[in-house]
């Protein structure tokens, strides 16, 4: 009923006039000044960067609240479906810019900040990057936050207020450091304590039953042993042009009692905090262990904190204005970012029936109609189940709804579809095999309508591997959603110079519809555009090639073509690939050095998990490549490899606009989407690729000829995995391989420890799970197809801005609207 009517106008974009506060550059003016005197306690001669950039938060902060409020009013008003999006991650970076520029307040704001001789530009980098998230998935949820505000979803993120992010990266003598992160030191300004929405979250204890009116069932009470507080911090997330803004509703762990003063008084000055500092742990840190479980207990924790807490403020809110709830499913829609809120799904039937004393099967029914599941990856290691001893001990209550809920569809399973055996161990929420624990991805399948994958490929490996024998019993749920990046952050505030390039070329009209970028297309046989394009690259390519100036003393040439790989650093993302064609190539320049080589400027940058040892080699064979290969004379100009240390979504900002080429190389069938192969193709980027992820989309929308594919397919890399390949033959009859092979195995890179690769290189003869031997020559070749397009600019250019033109179907506005109308059923208003 809800769905958006196609033939309805559209609604006018929201504007200014909206705001009852003052858009124009006196009033900024006037009120920044305002905000640093009264709020800040500095007058404009003392303040200190800080503090200006403190000021103009502020005063931006208060035109989204105008909005923020206004959209509060009108959705409590309409009565209509809300959106709760359960993420464990948000890794949105820094929010000023996005914010000034959805506000449409650039230009304003500099010009006022400029009556004070402060630069925007300056300012703006003084923000710490909120990394409360690993990568990818949490960056999807902040691209989702942003495009369900802009496209007008009404929906809520729900998450953990994590006092330290994503650790911070360093380099120390070629190996990661890792240091903690501490975005909150000098607090936030764009959160709101809410204590009035702060919920109990109780932990292990027991579960009795007790005897109910006669004919009914007995209605079983948890009893937790220990109860912690969430209290709630919103964020206002606002679109673009202003039109909606959304809330971000983070959690925050806190004792119920700050300190035990019996213990306290009786000289016990530790023990007196325990408890605090127990509760608290819950939300002190965020795991750093991407596509990995980790498997701990109090990630557990974390997982239920604020599975129990949004539920529990879901309930609330729609009990505001709803008589019940068994219209639940009617007012909201909860996404589950992967299984990490998956233990929701037994939650909800908790506090459901055994708090709102609703009947087992309605409550069922509200459930699944209420939730849908993300899926994002299908990596073995990276699927989530808890030994069923913790869960039982954590979250006893639960554990018997569990049992219940895979009673209950064991029983389908076999009356309506005849299953037994193996299909029945396969759809089963308790793995028997591994000593006895619950899966995670069972749980959120069963308990939900709707189930999806990221990208097309990755949907169909769903239905053909993990999710098979669910598929099989459910054949209706499973759909694909495509990922994508919002073009706001990763084109407009990223890449300003393109934007205004574009602007000139074909008129605003793609800023407020990015498939109008489209009509640059007809601009890629113009030689004037192209020179233009190119100009912008280069422009680009120069601030990246300053900031590795600044931050690494090396000095690499704008001219030269920037080849970039940045993302976590993981086996299956090959990074060593990568490293190896340079190395090979490095060893072609030295022996052939009267060849014409295209001069390269290899780029790495990413996080491995602290725990992840061969993740850690690979980062430490990267700076060591690097260091020999930049202070060799032979090489002149002709190859640079730099690894830039701290990756973060402001350093992908950077990054993203100054690409060649984009490396999308992880082995077929292993990448669930990629994101990151988005944001570089907007950019002008070309790909060079494996048919993995939504690279295969990449190459359908953007044409097989301007992006560069190469490699085993997914099905092909399965198939060599079955015949149990091994790298060995193939790399003994591959030259240019087995000596790149044997000058990093040898020290070469690593003279003070020469054996330092040799377990690195050794699983590629040895096994190469993840086909990097397998696929080297192909690789190899088509970075040479790549040097031989570098040799004509026109054509080079002439692609980079079909990429440009062809990206837009990969907006997460798009993804956004999709989920709105097939999963949701929210409207949208645009
Ligand atoms: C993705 C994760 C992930 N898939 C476990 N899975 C984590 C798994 O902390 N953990 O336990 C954290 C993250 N992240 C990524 O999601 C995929 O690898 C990408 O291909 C995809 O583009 C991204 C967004 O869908």
């Amino acid at each position: 009923a809800q769905r958006p009517d196609p033939d309805a106008a559209a609604p006018l974009p929201h504007d200014a006039s909206a705001s009852r506060r003052s858009y124009d550059v006196d009033a900024l003016a006037e009120e920044i000044v305002e905000k640093l005197t009264y709020s800040i306690g500095k007058s404009p001669a003392r303040a200190r960067k800080y503090d200006w950039l403190r000021a103009v938060t502020l005063t931006v902060r208060d035109r989204i609240i105008d909005h923020w409020l206004e959209a509060e009013d009108a959705r409590a008003a309409s009565g209509g479906k809300q959106v709760a999006y359960l993420s464990m991650e948000f890794l949105i970076g820094r929010l000023l810019r996005d914010a000034i520029n959805n506000l449409n307040l650039t230009t304003q704001v500099a010009e006022a900040l400029k009556r004070y001789n402060v630069d925007l530009d300056m300012i703006e980098l003084l923000e710490p990057d909120a990394a409360l998230g690993n990568g990818g998935l949490g960056r999807l949820a902040a691209c989702f936050m942003e495009s369900m505000a802009s496209v007008g979803v009404p929906g809520f993120g729900y998450g953990i207020r994590y006092v330290h992010g994503f650790f911070r990266q360093e380099i120390a003598d070629g190996a990661q450091v890792e240091l903690p992160e501490n975005w909150l030191l000098h607090g936030n300004p764009w959160e709101f304590e809410r204590r009035e929405r702060s919920y109990e979250i109780g932990f292990g204890g027991k579960v009795t039953s007790v005897v109910g009116e006669p004919g009914k069932p007995p209605r079983q009470l948890w009893r937790p042993a220990e109860r912690v507080l969430a209290v709630a911090y919103d964020t206002p997330i606002v679109g673009w042009r202003g039109a909606h803004v959304n809330t971000l509703r983070l959690w925050s762990a806190q004792a119920l009692d700050p300190i035990l003063l019996d213990a306290f008084n009786s000289g016990d000055h530790i023990g007196a905090l325990v408890e605090s500092n127990k509760a608290e742990a819950i939300t002190r840190v965020l795991y750093p262990a991407d596509s990995h479980q980790a498997g701990q207990e109090l990630r557990l924790r974390q997982e239920f904190f604020f599975s129990s807490a949004s539920l529990q403020d879901i309930i609330r809110r729609h009990l505001e204005t709803n008589e019940s709830l068994s219209n639940l499913h009617d007012k909201v829609s909860i996404q589950l970012n992967d299984t990490h809120p998956a233990v929701s799904v037994a939650e909800l039937m908790r506090l459901l029936v055994d708090v709102h004393g609703m009947e087992w099967d309605e409550a069922w029914e509200i459930t699944r109609q209420t939730f849908s599941y993300t899926n994002h990856t299908l990596l073995p290691e990276a699927l989530e189940h808890w030994p069923i001893h913790l869960f039982e001990r954590l979250l006893p209550r639960q554990m018997q709804i569990i049992y219940a809920i895979n009673a209950a569809v064991i029983r389908q399973a076999m009356e309506s579809k005849g299953f037994d055996g193996g299909r029945i161990a396969a759809i089963s929420l308790i793995d028997e095999n591994n000593g006895r624990r619950v899966r995670m991805g069972q749980l959120a399948f069963v308990g939900s309508h709707a189930v999806n994958g990221v990208s097309a490929l990755h949907t169909d490996l769903m239905k053909e591997t993990v999710f098979h024998a669910l598929h099989e019993l459910y054949p209706d749920r499973i759909q694909n959603k495509t990922n994508g990046v919002t073009p706001r952050r990763w084109l407009m505030e990223a890449n300003p110079g393109l934007t205004s390039l574009l602007k000139e070329t074909i008129g605003e009209g793609f800023l407020d519809d990015i498939s109008k970028i489209r009509d640059v297309e007809r601009f890629a046989t113009d030689a004037g555009f192209r020179d233009r394009f190119a100009a912008v690259k280069r422009e680009n390519k120069a601030r990246l090639a300053d900031v590795i100036s600044e931050r690494l003393a090396i000095s690499v040439d704008p001219d030269a073509l920037f080849d970039i790989q940045v993302k976590r650093i993981h086996e299956y993302k090959r990074q060593f690939l990568n490293i190896i064609e340079a190395v090979a190539l490095y060893d072609q320049i030295r022996s052939q050095p009267a060849t014409n080589w295209t001069p390269r400027v290899k780029v790495f940058a990413g996080k491995a998990a602290p725990s992840y040892l061969q993740a850690k080699e690979i980062i430490h064979l990267a700076n060591d490549v690097a260091r020999v290969i930049n202070s060799d004379p032979a090489v002149r100009d002709l190859l640079k490899v730099v690894f830039i240390p701290n990756y973060n979504v402001s350093l992908a900002e950077i990054i993203m606009p100054a690409a060649d080429i984009s490396e999308q190389i992880s082995t077929a069938g292993l990448e669930a989407s990629g994101t990151g192969n988005m944001k570089f193709a907007l950019n002008g980027a070309l790909t060079i690729g494996t048919l993995d992820g939504a690279n295969v989309e990449m190459r359908d929308h953007i044409g097989e000829e301007n992006i560069f594919i190469f490699g085993l397919t997914a099905s092909e890399v399965a198939q060599r995995r079955r015949e149990g390949h091994s790298g060995r033959s193939v790399i003994e009859g591959l030259p240019l391989l087995r000596d790149a092979l044997h000058a990093i195995s040898s020290g070469v890179f690593s003279p003070d420890e020469p054996n330092r690769y040799n377990g690195l290189v050794g699983n590629l003869y040895n096994n190469d799970w993840w086909m990097i031997a397998a696929d080297f020559q192909s690789y190899w070749d088509t970075q040479r197809r790549a040097d031989a397009l570098w040799a004509d600019p026109a054509e080079w250019n002439r692609k980079a801005i079909l990429n440009t033109a062809r990206m837009s179907w990969f907006s997460s506005d798009r993804s956004i609207r999709e989920y709105a109308a097939d999963i949701w059923r929210t409207g949208t208003d645009a």
